[in-house]
């Protein structure tokens, strides 16, 4: 009999929703009467209730994906509406920017150098650049105004705060950190491409390659300026953007409309500030380099 009821029950489970009718004999422990068998089975809740524990399970769900930032691997897309929808943007569409950080953190000097990408700004070449200065020793650089390069290489280090002025953070230097990142050959004196002998071809084969197609003669990069950013170096920012001033604790912000994908170009080099000081012979150099720190 017992034998019976369990195969039953299993039979009833897979096939036949049924609606438990005798659950208080059940309660009682007695097992021998027919329908107990149905009482454990998950045939016993009602279509109607059924469909209420889909839609809170559902729920569930998406909530989770929302709290732990997973989505489902299929589909790889959900849309609620336009593209910019609140779902859609919470839940369907794979990360929409990208964030990279520089951090200075040393006993005179505490800020960071952050560049932030959409994918419409990759698709437009843009980025943008916000720079907190929390706390600066003047006397690391008494003209408070910095150049500012993404630089070849990773480096992280700083200046003595008794350094003479013309020298650069021997973590930073040349041997260190390279020149500057220049994917598109704009070929500025501190070109990364100077020291492997392309920018040197193109200046003597009077070559443009990239950018607004601009000669790459000697003084060509004097084209590089705000206004005509494709002439620059992509990690010239201060060519691109203008010079960081030490004397604000604001944040400093700044449009770049000449951007190679961040992620996979900028991440893991160097972001290197300079000290600009004025020479024995009166005129101004940014080049010793004060600081380095790497974009992650
Ligand atoms: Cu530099």
């Amino acid at each position: 009999m017992t034998n019976n009821n369990n195969n039953n029950n299993k039979s009833n489970q897979e096939s036949t929703p049924l609606v438990v009718q005798h659950d208080r004999d059940v309660a009682t422990g007695d097992l021998s009467m027919e329908g107990a068998v149905t009482l454990t089975t998950p045939t016993s809740i009602s279509s109607g209730k059924r469909a209420v524990v889909g839609l809170v399970g559902g729920l569930v769900v998406l909530m989770m994906m929302v709290l732990t930032g997973n989505t489902p691997t299929t589909p790889s897309k959900i849309y609620w509406g336009s593209d910019d929808g609140l779902f859609a943007s919470l839940v369907g569409k794979k990360k929409r920017s990208v964030t990279l950080t520089a951090v200075f953190y040393f006993e005179d000097l505490i800020a960071t150098v952050r560049v932030r990408q959409s994918k419409k700004d990759e698709q437009d070449n843009e980025a943008d650049w916000k720079v907190n200065i929390y706390h600066f020793n003047d006397d690391l650089c008494p003209s408070g105004a910095l150049n500012w390069h993404v630089h070849e290489y990773p480096g992280y280090g700083i200046r003595a705060i008794d350094a003479d002025p013309s020298t650069s953070a021997v973590a930073c230097a040349a041997d260190v950190t390279g020149g500057h990142y220049d994917p598109t050959f704009a070929c500025g004196p501190a070109s990364q491409n100077n020291a492997n002998g392309v920018c040197p071809i193109l200046r003597s084969t009077a070559q443009a390659p990239a950018g607004t197609g601009v000669v790459k003669t000697d003084d060509s990069y004097a084209a590089c300026q705000p206004d005509n950013q494709s002439s620059c170096e992509v990690g010239d920012q201060s060519g691109k953007l203008g010079k960081l001033t030490t004397s604000s604790y604001r944040s400093q912000r700044f449009t770049d409309t000449w951007m190679t994908p961040i992620e996979s170009t900028l991440s893991g080099r160097s972001l290197v500030l300079h000290c600009c000081y004025t020479k024995d012979d009166g005129g101004t150099s940014c080049g010793p380099r004060l600081a380095c720190a790497n974009l992650e």
